[in-house]
Formats: C-alpha cells, structure tokens, sequence
C-alpha cells in the first residue's frame, strides 16, 4: 500500500489570532495572518499594522536586523493585501498593543490592487450607496463588523431563550403558492410551469404547526416583501424571527416576547462594550456628516426667509422650511424593565390628539407651524408616521400598543371579547412592540374558530378555496394559539442605534439594489 502523503499546505498554518498576541506569550514563535492594514516605513524602521477579525498586531522590522527580503517584501506590501507572518513575539512599551512581532518570514497570499474602491483604514465618512457597493471592504472595518457580531449574539440569545421555555425551531416554506400578509406585497417566480412567490411570512404555516400539536415553535428565516416604499426602516427581503404558541393568548406570548427581548440586551451588555464603542464611531462619522448637511439647509432656510417676507407683504402663501436632519444618539446598552408599559390602541388616539392640540395651541396663527402639524387621528386608522412621532414624544422606549382595531388587523387576528370591550368598537387581540415611533413586532391570539376564520378571509376580499391547505387543520382539532413577528433589522436599529435599515444587513435587498 503506498504511504499517505504529507499535507501539503500552500499557507503556513496559523498559530494565533491577532488578540492573542499577548506580552504573556513574549519570545514566543508565531505564524499569524491576516490583512496589511496600513505600512509605515521610516528608512531604518518599518512598522506594518497587521488586521485579522479578532483586531490587530504591530509587525517591526528594523532594516538592519532583518531579513533584506523580507523588509523589502513587507514594506513594498499594499494596504489590504492578505499575508501570512513567521516571527518573534516581544513585548514592547512603545507598542499600542503592548506588543510587537519581529518577522523573520513572509507569504504573501493575496496582493491587493490599488485604489481601493473603498478605504478601511480611513476613518472618514463614505456614503452608504459606496459602502454597499464593496460591502466586502466595508464589512473589514472594525465598527461594521462590530454590528454583525452584535447580531450574532441577538439571534443567539433568542433561540437560547426561546428553547428555555420549550419552543423549538421548525423551517417551513419561503415558495409558496398563496399570500399570507394581503395580496400585493408579492413577489411572484415561476415553480416550473406554476405560478408562485416568495413568502411574506410563515404566518400560515406556524398556525398549521399548532394544529400538529407541536404546541410551541419558533422560526428564524427570511421574509420577502414586495413593498415598493424606500425608507430607512424597509426592505424587501429581511429576518423574521416569529414564534407560535398553543393554549396562549396574546398576553402571554408578550410575555414571551419582552423576555427575549430582555435577554438579548442582558447579554448584548455583557459581552460588547468593545463593539459599543466601535459602532459608535460609526454613529459619530454619520452625525458629523449630518452637522455639514444641516448647515447647508440652515444657508438655505436663511434664503426662504427672506423669501417669505417678501411673500407676507404680497399677502402670498408663505414657503415651508426645510427640515432638519435628526441626529442619532450613541449606542447603549439599557436593559429594559419588564414588564414593558401596555397602552391600548384607544389610549393612544387619545395621547395623540391631545399632544396634536397642544401643539395646534402653541403655533397660535403661525401658518407655517401649523401647516408642519398632522391632522387628528380617528379611531380605526392606522398612525401615520408623524402621528406615531407624537406619540413617541410621551413613550420613547419600548412600549406595547395592544387591542387594534379589527378593520386594520390580517384575517387571522381574533377579536377582543373580554368583558371590558368597547360596545361601538370592534377591537382585536393584535399588538404591536414599539420602539418609539417605529414598530418592532406584530403579533395577536389567532381566530382557532373555523367557520369564523372562512368569514374573516371572505371580508376581506379573499378567496378560502385558495386558503384550503390553511383552514384543513382548523377542521380536525385546533388549540387556541397565539404568536408573533419580529424583524430581526429592526430589532438591531433599536439596539445599536444606527438609522437607516441598511446598516444592519450584510447585503441588503431593497427597490434599487439587487447586487451585490
Ligand atoms: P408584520 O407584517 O407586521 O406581521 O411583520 C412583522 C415584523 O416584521 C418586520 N417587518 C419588516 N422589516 C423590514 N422591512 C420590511 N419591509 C418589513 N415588514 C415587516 C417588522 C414587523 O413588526 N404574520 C405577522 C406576524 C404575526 O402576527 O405573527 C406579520 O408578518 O419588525
């Protein structure tokens, strides 16, 4: 039998990350490997500042105790070439990291061509458009992984509470052959010669679950709308996290859901102050950049000024001003008190209308006030954006809004039939998590009743024939159930801060961008 050869390795192997280059391992040989972040040479002495994913090392090389070849290897290298280091470990005072590295051997693996498309080195300020373009490059920086790795620990957190109170994870279809959320939010493809789309939401297939006597699940998958809106908060593809819970209602899979949810800042917490700090340097650059753009509106409001005084005196209507962008505040890590505040769906139209007032009392006859203030909210609409600002003025943190109106609620949401319901109102068991002004999760105690559920799906324009694979377990046995929907980018803007959606996705999917 011939003899098994020898691996043969085209790269040394690796003997430690960068983070563990320690003073403890001083005298220490060393094979570490990563990107050249940045070479400084002064003649006599180089320093090449090595980055991997754990952080960095500082490579020195003085010309006349090093190799000539591997002084002239390293310090002819360019920024973001990927190399592979033999050396020394010394412990050093003058070394940022208490540390340095004496090589004595190189690879080079990879060269890197020059510009770069994209610094990352740099700490300037780069428009998101560029960022996602080379989001390979991007994601390199220290304070964008910082997010991932925030990320990581969310999903992580979550499957470890959920699993805790006896949920397990199921995956069901993303090709689908009916809507779950309404009809227009589809993307079509073909399934062979069939029509089909993408799913909206494993709504349908977590309540058939429940109908399994699976009795509790979660799932954490994709999601796909076709919404055509281009905001900081959508996107047409994102992480859904939802669970689903039999013999509950909607009380208690809030209970269920403000755990999670405090589990995941507890542990956010604990293991990434270093993150924190890295993310906010990205919040610094974005309101920096925010400061300049605001200026420019503040030269331009200076002009519509002067404009409208002209148009006063010509008894004209006045021109509004521009608004100014908001700044974001830094990354914290607040772990909520629980249980989170609970406000009905009427208390808040009240809270809203009132502030509206207010806010109508205080601009007296300023029509330009006036005119930036947004009309009343009736009973049964859904918040508008502004409207939902108001609100946030009062409620800033994380607050449930519960019994929404029917009329706004899927087909699949039971309505409220306590003893305290209001009369003249049809008022459901939905609910939604909200962080402010923005919505977090939806969520509600499902219609279990069959031929209620047939009625709901007719009055709201749809077909039950195309719904007969949904409603079948309805006939055979279904458990009262509960449950909810969590976007899993939204979640992760609350956390870190960051404003727009897009930060927080590896390659997001939106109207404009399909590649990368
Ligand atoms: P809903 O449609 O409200 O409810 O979605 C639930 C959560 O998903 C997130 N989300 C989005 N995130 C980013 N971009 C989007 N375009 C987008 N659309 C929704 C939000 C939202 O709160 N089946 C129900 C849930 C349930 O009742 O179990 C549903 O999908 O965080």
């Amino acid at each position: 039998m011939s003899q098994v050869p020898e691996r043969v390795r085209s790269q040394w192997p690796r003997t430690h990350f960068l983070n563990e280059v320690v003073p403890d391992i001083d005298g220490t040989e060393v094979t570490i490997t990563g990107w050249v972040h940045e070479v400084r040479n002064l003649g006599n002495i180089a320093f090449l500042k090595l980055r991997d994913r754990s952080g960095f090392a500082q490579v020195t090389l003085v010309k006349d105790e090093c190799d000539a070849e591997v002084f002239e290897t390293l310090t002819s290298q360019q920024r973001e070439s990927v190399v592979c280091i033999k050396g020394l470990v010394k412990s050093s005072e003058q070394a940022k990291m208490g540390v340095e590295i004496i090589p004595n051997a190189i690879q080079v693996l990879s060269p890197a061509e020059t510009p770069l498309p994209l610094g990352v080195a740099d700490k300037v300020f780069a428009d998101l458009d560029t960022r996602l373009d080379n989001r390979f490059l991007d994601l390199r920086r220290p304070e964008v992984h910082a997010v991932f790795a925030v990320r990581d620990t969310i999903l992580d957190s979550c499957q470890r509470q959920l699993r805790e109170e006896g949920f397990i994870e199921v995956h069901t279809p993303k090709i689908v052959a009916t809507a779950t959320e309404g009809g227009t939010d589809l993307f079509p493809i073909k399934y062979f010669d069939r029509d089909a789309y993408l799913n909206q939401s494993p709504q349908l297939f977590k309540q058939i679950l429940m109908g399994s006597g699976m009795d509790r699940v979660f799932e954490i998958g994709p999601a796909f709308r076709a919404e055509k809106h281009d905001t900081v908060r959508h996107v047409n593809e994102f992480i859904s996290i939802d669970i689903e819970m039999s013999f509950a209602d909607e009380e208690d899979v809030m209970g269920v859901l403000e755990r999670v949810i405090h589990r995941m800042a507890t542990d956010i917490a604990a293991k990434h102050q270093d993150d924190v700090e890295e993310i906010n340097q990205l919040i610094k650059r974005y309101n920096h950049h925010i400061e300049q753009e605001n200026g420019k509106i503040n030269r331009e409001n200076k002009g519509i000024k002067k404009e409208n005084k002209k148009l006063k005196k010509e008894g004209q209507p006045l021109k509004p001003f521009i608004p100014l962008k908001d700044k974001v505040p830094p990354m914290e890590t607040v772990v909520p008190e629980l249980p989170l505040p609970r406000l009905t769906y009427t208390e808040c139209v009240d809270i809203i209308n009132a502030r509206l007032q207010k806010m109508r009392n205080e601009a007296g006859d300023n029509q330009v006030a006036l005119a930036a203030i947004p009309a009343d909210l009736e009973w049964g609409e859904d918040p508008s954006l502004e409207q939902f600002k108001v609100l946030a003025q009062e409620y800033p943190g994380l607050y449930y809004i519960t019994r929404w109106p029917m009329s706004i609620k899927p087909f699949y949401v039971h309505h409220y039939d306590e003893e305290d319901a209001d009369p003249d109102r049809e008022e459901s068991r939905g609910f939604d998590l909200m962080f402010g002004h923005k919505e977090i999760t939806s969520g509600a105690q499902r219609v279990h009743d069959l031929d209620l559920l047939i009625e709901r799906i007719s009055g709201q324009g749809l077909d039950p024939e195309g719904f007969e694979f949904y409603l079948k377990p309805f006939r055979y046995g279904m458990p009262p159930h509960a449950g909810w929907g969590l976007g899993v980018e939204r979640l992760m803007m609350m956390f870190t801060s960051l404003h727009n959606i897009r930060e927080v996705i590896l390659f997001p999917r939106d109207r404009n961008r399909l590649v990368p």
